[in-house]
């Protein structure tokens, strides 16, 4: 309808806060199901597949940030609190959909079967990182597994699903793109050209937003005045729905729903997913300076592998030596991965200019020997062969031309 055929000739204001929307949760912490909830399809294999990607997840976290700690690598971004989210939004999903990232979305990845050994390549900047060492740790992507690679300009990548999609749409691919962005980064220009453009287009794109509380020290609250981030789709015509982040029977059924929306109806949909973030923002942030402990511990209680794992004993599927077993051999394997990939050498450094360019153009070439020349001129502060561990630990560039 248009806004022309409906008039009313009283002076009516509405007031978006007045339409709150509701948070959908399914699964209660103490492993039980609501009675009468919408209970998606979820068998014992899937079931396992996800909560096995969600311990892999927390695991690779708790051992990056201790790596850090140690100097070991440069920068790492935790995702704890939210794997329920970021892992059960890519188990609805059919594995060829786009995947488009913020850079907290590791468990994704890891669904989708990126190895411990990938994991850390990337984050070590060695020679077998798909990236080449060009990139910061986190930045991850991968062409075969469908994970588009990510990049560190907030709200960039929804924009780009938008008219990913709208390519699936046209070439009738029966795929959707899914991109994912926190609430902070929904405050950027982008993500609303996105939203519009999808909803004007019609295609096949679901926005993911990870609503975790906090943009760094910023808290939601002084992000915005309204009722989050679920209503504004509701402006741009959408579908749209908001579900307990922590409860992965909601995030995997309601991606589900999404994704038969996006692609059968050729429609956009939002999903905003209600978390929070346990740890800091970043190995370079300290939330001590912006919320309480209590706040931390209120969340603690509400851990999404904790809920997950008592739904899984009670349905027979899981046990608790299982599990004590599952996350002992997790955290071997990733040690030992990460022992690896820090021995290999960095990237030669002509990858610093290959790709972009077929042949590289005079100029770059032309950088690239003025770099080697200062850089064999200067021996002591490039130290040539250096190993990823090394490079991290003297705070200099591994080099090996
Ligand atoms: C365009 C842009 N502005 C600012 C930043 C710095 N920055 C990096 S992360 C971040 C907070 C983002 O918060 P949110 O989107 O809620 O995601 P979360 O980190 O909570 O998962 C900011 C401001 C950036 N990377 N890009």
């Amino acid at each position: 309808m248009s806004a022309l055929q409906h008039t009313v000739h009283t002076l009516e204001f509405i007031r978006g806060n007045e339409l709150a929307i509701p948070t959908c949760r399914i699964l209660k912490q103490d492993g039980t199901v609501y009675p009468g909830a919408a209970l998606p399809d979820l068998d014992r294999q899937k079931a396992l597949r996800i909560y096995d990607a969600m311990v892999r997840t927390r695991a690779l976290d708790e051992r990056m940030l201790a790596a850090q700690r140690q100097g070991r690598v440069s920068f790492y971004m935790q995702s704890t609190g939210e794997e329920a989210s970021t892992v059960g939004f890519a188990a609805a999903l059919n594995d060829a959909d786009m995947i488009m990232a913020q850079y907290r979305e590791q468990g994704a990845l890891m669904y989708r079967g990126f190895s411990i050994d990938e994991f850390m390549n990337q984050l070590f900047a060695n020679d077998l990182d798909y990236g080449m060492g060009r990139q910061m740790p986190v930045h991850y992507g991968s062409a075969k597994l469908h994970f588009m690679t990510i990049s560190s300009p907030l709200a960039t990548q929804i924009p780009q699903a938008t008219g990913y999609a709208y390519g699936q749409k046209i070439s009738k691919s029966g795929l959707c793109t899914v991109t994912v962005f926190g609430e902070g980064a929904a405050s950027e220009g982008d993500f609303h050209a996105a939203l519009n453009m999808a909803s004007v287009l019609k295609v096949p794109v679901i926005f993911f937003c990870r609503n975790n509380g906090y943009a760094i020290s910023t808290p939601s609250s002084e992000q915005f005045a309204a009722d989050g981030i679920a209503p504004r789709a509701l402006g741009y015509g959408m579908h749209t729905i908001r579900i307990d982040g922590n409860d992965i029977l909601a995030v995997y059924g309601a991606t589900l729903q999404a994704r038969r929306i996006a692609v059968e109806k050729n429609q956009p949909v939002l999903i905003e997913s209600m978390s929070y973030r346990l740890a800091a923002h970043s190995s370079s942030d300290d939330p001590s300076g912006y919320r309480s402990k209590k706040e931390e511990e209120k969340w603690r209680s509400k851990d999404p592998l904790q809920r997950m794992k008592k739904w899984l004993l009670l349905q027979g599927w899981w046990s608790e030596d299982q599990d004590k077993k599952c996350f002992e051999v997790v955290r071997k394997k990733m040690l030992t991965a990460m022992k690896v990939a820090e021995q290999r050498p960095a990237p030669t450094l002509d990858k610093l200019i290959s790709d972009v360019y077929d042949l590289p153009p005079p100029l770059l070439q032309e950088q690239l020997r003025q770099l080697q020349a200062h850089i064999a001129q200067y021996p002591q502060t490039y130290p040539q062969n250096t190993k990823a561990t090394d490079a991290g630990k003297n705070n200099t560039v591994g080099i090996r031309s």
